[in-house]
């Protein structure tokens, strides 16, 4: 399907790939541990805890928004990609590099994520890839002006979702996830894991 550039692949990984996944998160976060992010100038705790993989990691704190190589709590370097999120990034990215950053997002009781656009990355040449697992979760998303209008869509576990071209910049968001709709995580829960390139080629 395609929205305004926005392409979702409803069910494009299946159970035993969403069960390889998981598996691969709960070892990289041992080492690397999920933590909440803060708003930058206000200090105030994202709904989210945080944790990435690969060679660079998106963090937030007081003093902004950034990709570094290690972990900001741990200070040691983010754990590396297992081979199933490379596999998907291949799959959909069109784009031959690999991923440099891939940052999890662990949504439990009312977590959501406001609209935003991914414009931290000093190079927008190659798409977003997002996977989302567990609790089905309503993504918002628009143009790539603030305050334009928007259109929903419900991404369910084994979804992919990937921006690129004129979908790079677009602003999106989580409105809310749907508790109880999926049986992947034993805790409940959503984790959504997003595949980017950060440095110029
Ligand atoms: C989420 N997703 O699905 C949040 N970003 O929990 C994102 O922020 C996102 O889905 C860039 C591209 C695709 C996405
Ligand atoms: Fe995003």
């Amino acid at each position: 399907m395609n929205y305004d550039g926005v392409r979702h692949f409803p069910g494009l990984l299946d159970r035993t790939v969403q069960e390889t996944l998981v598996e691969g998160l709960r070892e990289a976060v041992k080492q690397a541990p999920l933590f909440v992010p803060l708003m930058p100038r206000t200090g105030r705790p994202f709904s989210v805890r945080m944790t990435n993989l690969g060679v660079l990691g998106w963090v937030s704190d007081r003093a902004g928004y950034r990709y570094q190589a290690t972990h900001p709590e741990t200070g040691k370097p983010w754990p590396p990609m297992p081979e199933a999120l490379l596999e998907v990034w291949h799959k959909v990215s069109s784009f031959a590099g690999e991923p440099e950053a891939c940052l999890v997002n662990f949504y439990q009781g009312g977590a959501k994520m406001g609209l935003h656009q991914d414009k931290d990355e000093e190079d927008f040449s190659a798409p977003v890839v997002s996977i989302s697992l567990g609790d089905t979760a309503l993504f918002r998303f628009g143009g790539t002006e603030r305050g334009g209008k928007t259109a929903t869509l419900k991404l369910a576990s084994g979804d992919v979702v990937v921006m690129g071209g004129k979908s790079r910049l677009c602003f999106h968001g989580i409105d809310r996830v749907y508790s109880g709709t999926s049986t992947l995580l034993k805790e409940g829960g959503r984790i959504n894991l997003t595949l980017r390139r950060v440095r110029k080629p």
